[in-house]
């Protein structure tokens, strides 16, 4: 293999400069892998030399969640590739509460330029789960992008309208409603797929994140499998988390459904997702509001307006609470170990806003 060869599957893993000017003078990228999937202990790393499988070394087992290497990472090896010998510093990572230890994260994916949020134009079409996925998606620092599967099989008035709830959800965050089996949905997502670019898959079982991975691929490299027809639920047939290269020269992983979607601390990523109501929180009269029933409160008028829903507001209290409630693992410890209860609500009487508030200097209505 020459020079040229070797560069070019580096690059079309999505090598790029935030991680060569993280290698050390005698440290080379002959030696340097991507993790391309995990199952137990052992992991299966592509570089220039191919694919190899190792071990994940006894001491990095221990220790927290984020210092072991996941589906997405890079490695620095040893002169032989036969164990790693660091991890280089991830680019973004998607990140959720562990489904089995709420107070640990699990680490989906590193170093992704993109995360697909799957949802299905079925039983499974949940606005307040979408927003959740976003809040993850833009707090792990990826481009969000919602694809609607299934279209062929939903009514187009019914697919318009999600398409267009969808958009609404975050800023431009691109919606694109298609049938995952067809070649043609390759093109209509070959925005996202250019050499080196990186791809992650996520939504719950059964959405058809499989299928769009064999579509993108051209052939069946991953198992699908049949959904329920009553409640269109999925039989969770991926099991592992497996990094593909596209024909296009971009990779795209695969990922098993979720069951739940538990944020871990994810503040940003919330208050982005819902930046318009925090806008509005901000022209609220009272200053700690709690956008109930509070006289002047911005929220409540925007959603008698309607130009806000109840339930986009209610959601958005959901997240903010849920993200709070299980805080940082240091933040979670610090509250079990001194028993303290969550975080109370603010109570007593509001505080009007001074000064710069929209209802500033208004007489003080009656609550
Ligand atoms: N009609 C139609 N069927 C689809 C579409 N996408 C996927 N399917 C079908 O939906 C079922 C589930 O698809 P999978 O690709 O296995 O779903 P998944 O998201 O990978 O599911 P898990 O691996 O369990 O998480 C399969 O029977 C697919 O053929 C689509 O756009 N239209
Ligand atoms: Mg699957
Ligand atoms: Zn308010």
């Amino acid at each position: 293999m020459d020079d040229t060869q070797k560069n070019t599957i580096l690059s079309t893993l999505g090598w790029s400069d935030h991680f060569s000017q993280q290698l050390s003078e005698d440290e080379s990228t002959e030696h340097v892998g991507r993790v391309c999937s995990i199952h137990a202990v052992l992991m299966n790393v592509w570089g220039e030399f191919g694919k190899v499988q190792m071990p994940l070394p006894g001491n990095w087992l221990g220790g927290k969640a984020e210092a072991k290497p996941t589906v997405g990472d890079w490695l620095v090896l040893d002169k032989n590739k036969q164990y790693p010998v660091r991890m280089l510093e991830r680019k973004t990572v998607f990140v959720r509460r562990s489904p089995q230890n709420e107070k640990t994260v699990q680490l989906v994916a590193a170093n992704l330029d993109t995360v697909f949020i799957v949802s299905s134009l079925n039983h499974d079409f949940s606005l307040s789960r979408l927003e959740r996925y976003l809040a993850l998606a833009i707090q792990c620092g990826a481009e969000p992008v919602i694809i609607l599967t299934k279209a062929d099989e939903a009514d187009q008035s019914f697919v318009k309208s999600c398409v267009a709830d969808a958009k609404q959800l975050y800023k431009n965050v691109p919606v694109i409603a298609v049938d995952g089996r067809e070649d043609n949905t390759a093109t209509l997502l070959k925005n996202w797929c250019s050499h080196g670019h990186s791809i992650a898959l996520v939504g719950s079982s059964g959405v058809g994140k499989s299928t769009l991975i064999n579509t993108m691929m051209k052939e069946e490299v991953t198992l699908t499998g049949a959904i329920r027809d009553i409640d269109s639920k999925g039989r969770h047939t991926t099991s592992s988390r497996t990094l593909y290269v596209m024909p296009c020269g971009g990779t795209i992983m695969d990922v098993p459904g979720f069951r739940e979607l538990q944020l871990p601390a994810c503040e940003d990523g919330v208050k982005k997702v819902f930046h318009d109501i925090q806008e509005l929180i901000e022209k609220c009269a009272f200053i700690d509001c709690q956008h109930d029933q509070e006289p002047d409160c911005a929220v409540q008028q925007a959603i008698a307006a309607g130009v806000l829903t109840q339930r986009r507001v209610d959601n958005y209290h959901k997240l903010i609470e849920e993200q709070a409630r299980t805080g940082t693992e240091r933040t979670y410890t610090k509250r079990q170990e001194r028993q303290m209860p969550p975080r109370p609500k603010t109570g007593g009487k509001p505080k009007r806003r001074t000064g710069g508030g929209k209802k500033s200097g208004k007489k003080k209505k009656k609550k």
